[in-house]
């Protein structure tokens, strides 16, 4: 029987996400490693975008986005679901899924471009998956030139000059948080990993576990979330329970608060973005693509302001705990209220309305 594929590489975020799913969910995969061939050969043609990971699934089917790759085995790998059934718990892995993805790219790529060792140890890596059979020395030229868009991709996520120390206080603070909760926890919601935890895991290995520096980093600061690291890249699979009556453990709520102090004014500044750039380039008119990137807003972490660019598809993702949230019977909902209030922003932020939704189609993003 044909196996699904999974073409992606070591050093990507979201590949390392994607694989630590498929293992956990016991769905049987190779790895292709997405060579230079591989992206002129299947990644362009049969997805029209340059992302990885790359799924071909054993009905050849190509699909693109970790979120929605996802989605689609939960459907037909239905043991163990990663998704929460009760609403506050359901909220949460969301919630934390558009963390990891989206907000802790920022100290996972300042770590890898701006850290002399990990940048070495990257352009390698960059190199050995781009021409896997070239010489060492072809890899590093290879490598240098392949690597050259993510790392100039820092001012791009807002990396700047002025807030490096500032995003490394926030890194440090947050892995302490998830240490003291991984102390107690295996994993975000139980003994069972949830999507939230796929979620943190991309930037948590890949990047921060997986490059020298920040590996030791890690190991030095935080030896609760090397374990629950090693948990995810080698699980055992299907096992485990979400915690009984939707509790979510106290020890989440600081690294929540976090990502609503730092995530959530980018979050709702995009959300009024995206529905201005559809009211001055699309007249309303649904289906039209929308940029990549639409402009630039300011954001703090720590206390220190820089610009970054406004991504729409961050309202994407953000879409998911906004309609979990919005779905809500009114029962569930007043205790998922009440719950929320330790959290400063959540609640005004999720009844933020989404008044111009977008959608994804053909792995582009287009205006709903
Ligand atoms: N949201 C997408 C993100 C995929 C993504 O950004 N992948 C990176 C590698 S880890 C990439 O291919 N980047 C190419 C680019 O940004 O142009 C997903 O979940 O699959």
């Amino acid at each position: 029987m044909t196996k699904h594929q999974l073409i992606g590489a070591e050093v990507s975020l979201y590949t390392g996400k994607l694989r630590c799913y498929l293992q956990y969910k016991n769905i049987p995969f190779d790895e292709v490693v997405a060579s230079g061939e591989v992206y002129r050969d299947t990644i362009i043609p049969r997805t029209g975008v340059r992302y990885i990971p790359v799924l071909i699934t054993d009905d050849d089917q190509a699909l693109q986005d970790t979120t929605e790759i996802i989605d689609y085995l939960e459907r037909r790998y239905v043991e163990a679901p990663v998704y929460p059934s009760t609403p506050f718990q359901k909220l949460i892995a969301l919630l934390l899924e558009v963390y990891g993805d989206e907000w802790l790219v920022i100290p996972a790529m300042h770590y890898r471009w701006n850290i002399e060792e990990n940048k070495d140890f990257a352009v390698a890596e960059f190199g050995r998956t781009s021409v896997p059979d070239a010489s060492a020395e072809e890899q590093l030229i290879v490598g240098k030139k392949m690597s050259g868009p993510f790392a100039g991709s820092l001012p791009v996520l807002g990396v700047s000059d002025t807030n490096t120390k500032a995003i490394e206080t926030s890194y440090l603070g947050l892995l302490k948080e998830l240490d003291r909760h991984f102390k107690a926890t295996p994993f975000l919601m139980g003994t069972r990993p949830c999507i939230g935890d796929f979620g943190l895991i991309g930037p948590l290995y890949a990047h921060l576990y997986r490059d020298p520096y920040s590996g030791r980093l890690m190991q030095e600061q935080a030896p609760n979330v090397v374990a629950w690291v090693n948990r995810m890249i080698n699980p055992d699979p299907l096992t485990g329970d979400f915690l009984p009556d939707d509790q979510v453990p106290e020890t989440l709520m600081p690294v929540l608060q976090r990502m609503f102090r730092e995530q959530g004014p980018v979050i709702r500044s995009t959300l009024d973005r995206v529905a201005e750039w559809a009211s001055v380039n699309a007249d309303g008119k649904a289906e039209q693509e929308i940029s990549r990137a639409i402009g630039s807003h300011t954001f703090t972490v720590e206390g220190a302001e820089a610009e970054r660019l406004v991504f729409p598809y961050c309202q994407w993702m953000w879409q998911r705990p906004y309609d979990c949230y919005q779905g809500m019977n009114e029962e569930n909902r007043t205790t998922v209220e009440r719950r929320l209030a330790v959290l400063p922003g959540a609640l005004e932020l999720l009844r933020h309305p989404v008044t111009q939704r977008v959608v994804r189609k053909n792995n582009r993003l287009l205006l709903g």
